[in-house]
């Protein structure tokens, strides 16, 4: 390990050094080779509706299904629909309009907000939040709207406290708040959702909320321009200085970003360069020729990770990554760094296929799994479909058939997929979040099917891929 008092400077170069030995032992393994995306396209369709299928038989009406037990699982004490709002774009995408227009018509009949249940707001924001909007933008829906409205409105009360910050949770009947302790995830990953809401609605104070939120966790960035993990949104101060891309930080950086373009915020557009050029400074192990946007010419092959350091002194605190952190080269291909991009990628499919799926936590000094489980993630699928998008290198249609294949093959059930406990031994665990409808499912779809499935270049992915158009002035 290193010495404390080490300048991360030279604890990235010298760290270096060991990096490509460990990352050298792997073999980048994409031959070329011809991809079927219209059987791919199929397939994956195909898969979707068996899951699908598998939580209509056996959960409907709740949240999740549960693949093993073939029952359900429900967040709060009432069900909020989580699995059919976050599927109800993907539906649409596929062209499974039949199955879509009567999922959609059971969530207008059937889900309300007015319950009194606590619910975390960053979940559901992202989830049922955005999945709303994107349906409506999507049909043209004035009740989804009207829904996104009520539920909106019902959640406001979270920005209420002495920093703006927001609370996790709000009680959806009596707007009662509770859980001071956030993140910058939770408290940064909200104004795609609110701003389009305010967009839509012509009311303002959905995007002046969570523009605040944004700014107030940008605000109490460290000397060196990172955040921590935890803040405690009534005091403003830092509970955990941990910073990484990671849990509890990655979408906040995803949503300074997107920020900037949905809306063409340029607070936030300068808040984004900001961060992205400490984010390379203190938490990337890279190699030499990293720094330019664009290169031409080949890319060294694995010399880019993010690790974790400490907010204040920018020390290295970890050298592990994980499955959430496989969003990264989507954003950094985003903002238009290829290299970073393409380097990182190369990275994460090093990391897939150790063992043939992706963990959690991935200890790219020692090779090391740290945290074995597989919540069927999406991020890995995103990046490799934002890095065809931008690149049309056939080589990331030939990485994502692989994961494809893997995927299918670990994490099938009869009824359904199921989270992995463990891909060292691909035991599995009896649950299947609604993100394997809005996002993981979705990705690979729009990463084989046709270019005209949807215009990339005219929509802004929340972070749980519900699509959003900018049709506002
Ligand atoms: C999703 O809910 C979102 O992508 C979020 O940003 C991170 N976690 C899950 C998927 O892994």
């Amino acid at each position: 390990m290193t010495s404390a008092s080490e300048p991360s400077g030279c604890l990235a170069l010298r760290f270096f050094a060991s990096v490509a030995l460990i990352v050298s032992a792997f073999v980048i393994a994409v031959p070329a080779q011809a991809v079927d995306r219209k059987l791919l396209t199929e397939q994956v369709k195909g898969e979707f509706t068996h899951a699908w299928n598998g939580y209509k038989k056996h959960a409907w009406g709740n949240d999740d299904l549960k693949p093993l037990s073939k029952s359900f699982h429900n967040w709060y004490a009432e069900p909020l629909l989580m699995t059919p709002v976050d599927a109800l774009d993907t539906m649409y995408l596929m062209g499974m309009k039949a199955e879509a227009d009567a999922t959609r018509k059971y969530i207008t009949d059937t889900l309300k907000f007015d319950k009194d249940i606590y619910v975390q707001n960053f979940e559901i924001t992202i989830r049922i939040l955005g999945g709303l909007l994107s349906a409506h933008q999507l049909t043209g829906d004035k009740k989804l709207l009207a829904m996104a409205e009520d539920l909106g409105t019902r959640l406001l009360p979270v920005f209420d406290s002495p920093t703006g910050l927001p609370y996790k949770n709000v009680n959806l009947k009596t707007g009662k708040t509770r859980g001071e302790i956030s993140n910058p995830a939770e408290t940064g990953t909200l104004i795609i959702e609110f701003g389009t809401l305010s967009k839509l609605t012509g009311k303002p104070i959905f995007y002046d909320k969570a523009k605040r939120a944004l700014v107030e966790t940008y605000k109490r960035r460290s000397p060196i321009g990172l955040v921590g993990t935890r803040i405690n949104v009534e005091t403003g101060q830092w509970t955990n200085t941990g910073s990484h891309l990671s849990a509890e930080i990655d979408s906040y950086y995803e949503y300074l970003l997107k920020c900037s373009i949905l809306f063409g915020d340029t607070d936030c557009r300068s808040m984004w360069e900001d961060s992205i050029t400490k984010i390379n400074t203190y938490l990337a192990d890279e190699g030499e020729n990293m720094s330019k946007k664009n290169v031409s010419g080949p890319i060294v092959i694995g010399e880019l990770w993010y690790g974790h350091a400490d907010m204040n002194t920018g020390m290295r605190t970890a050298t592990t990554t994980g499955a959430l952190d496989a969003f990264f080269p989507a954003v950094l291909a985003l903002d238009g760094d290829l290299n970073r991009a393409r380097a990182l990628q190369d990275s994460m499919f090093k990391m897939w296929q150790v063992h043939g799926i992706e963990p959690e936590v991935y200890n790219y000094k020692t090779g090391k799994v740290e945290h074995a489980g597989y919540p069927l993630r999406p991020e890995i699928v995103e990046s490799t479909y934002y890095l065809y998008q931008y690149t049309k290198d056939p080589k990331y249609l030939v990485m994502g058939k692989r994961m494809w294949e893997d995927f299918v093959k670990h994490c099938r059930t009869d009824t359904g997929y199921a989270h992995l406990k463990s891909v060292v031994t691909k035991e599995k665990s009896d649950a299947m979040q609604s993100f394997l409808f809005a996002e993981t499912f979705k990705y690979f779809y729009l990463l084989f099917a046709p270019e005209n499935t949807l215009d990339f270049k005219m929509v802004v992915f929340n972070t749980e891929a519900h699509p959003i158009r900018r049709t506002w002035k």
